[in-house]
């Protein structure tokens, strides 16, 4: 006979082949029902951290991971053992926070760029946020402000310290999930931190192919909100999500450019110096914001072309 009681869930951290759902009923600890073990070749995980599932639970607190639910997003990467193999470090993301510093370290707005791309190329909606302004440097605010309100992100200024921009934040974080990324030492801790002062984040291991074979492993979890929504901290990295962009990609990533490209004579303009290109008129007209458009030359000089690229 079956007792079992069902509970729709959110996976909300992994260990192997154990997952942590939370569900309306406190948290289960669940394994997976053996078809989900074998799925595709070319998934590390069926299940990922942020998987919205449906469960079967017998003796509590274990139980049975029976259902995924369709997935709205994920963000991947290749696996760092086999690099063919995609494994997902979050499902159903909302918003990437893209979190900068005024100062120590520098304000770089290249690096806000790619994490933004990184939210444009996986669905998430990207925010960005400029921390330490209790330091000054009014002027980093100011130059961040024009490059991403011109482009159509909210930007917003905060102290994890001084408390300054945090009800702000949490607005933005409410109800959603929110993953925070950014260089190390930014404050993305501190901020997660401040939002829900006692949540005392510990940020897992992941890191990111450095080319040079220094790897480890991932550990990704949602923090749930007392005021709803969920987070994920990530200790720093330089990029995320955009491990498969080509430079064919790259102009459909910038909301600003998307806009415009209709009205550029070449239906597949990059923007680069074509004639009668609409995004080079509005960089001049000073409606799109110059660093930015600059930043773009340089992303675009990192990638590849389709043509040379595995996926083309
Ligand atoms: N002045 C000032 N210092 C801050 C602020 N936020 C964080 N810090 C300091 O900056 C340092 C780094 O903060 P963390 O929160 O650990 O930064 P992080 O982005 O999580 O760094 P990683 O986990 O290494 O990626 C710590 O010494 C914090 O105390 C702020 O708003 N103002
Ligand atoms: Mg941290
Ligand atoms: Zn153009």
């Amino acid at each position: 006979m079956d007792t079992a009681r069902q509970y729709d869930g959110r996976v909300i951290k992994s260990f192997g082949k154990r997952f942590i759902v939370q569900t309306s009923d406190g948290t289960f600890d669940c394994e997976l029902r053996g078809r989900f073990r074998l799925t595709s070749e070319d998934t590390v995980n069926p299940v990922a951290v942020g998987d919205r599932v449906a469960i079967a639970v017998e003796t509590p607190p274990y139980g049975v991971i029976e259902e995924i639910h369709e997935r709205r997003n994920k963000l991947s990467r290749p696996e760092v053992i086999k690099p063919f193999r995609e494994q997902i470090l979050v499902a159903n993301c909302d918003q990437l926070i893209v979190v900068g510093s005024v100062t120590k370290p520098k304000l770089k707005l290249g690096a806000i760029d790619r994490f933004l791309l990184g939210a444009e190329n996986n669905g998430m909606q990207g925010v960005v946020v400029v921390n330490k302004v209790d330091l000054g440097y009014e002027k980093q605010m100011t130059r961040a402000r024009d490059a991403y309100t011109m482009a159509g992100y909210p930007c917003i200024a905060t102290s994890a310290d001084s408390g300054e921009g945090i009800d702000e934040l949490r607005e933005l974080v409410k109800l959603k999930t929110s993953m925070f990324c950014g260089h190390s030492g930014v404050g993305k801790s501190s901020l997660v931190n401040a939002l829900q002062p006692g949540l005392h984040v510990e940020t897992g291991e992941i890191s990111e192919s450095t080319g040079k074979g220094t790897h480890t492993t991932t550990t990704i979890e949602l923090h749930p909100l007392d005021f709803g929504g969920y987070i994920v901290d990530t200790p720093g990295l330089r990029v995320i999500g955009i491990w498969d962009l080509t430079q064919e990609d790259l102009p459909d990533l910038y909301p600003e450019f998307r806009s415009r490209a209709d009205d550029c004579k070449f239906r597949n303009c990059m923007h680069i110096g074509e004639p009668d290109c609409a995004v080079r008129e509005a960089v001049e007209a000073g409606e799109i914001n110059r660093e930015r458009y600059d930043g773009y030359l340089r992303i675009r000089d990192t990638l590849e072309l389709r043509s040379t690229h595995p996926k083309g």
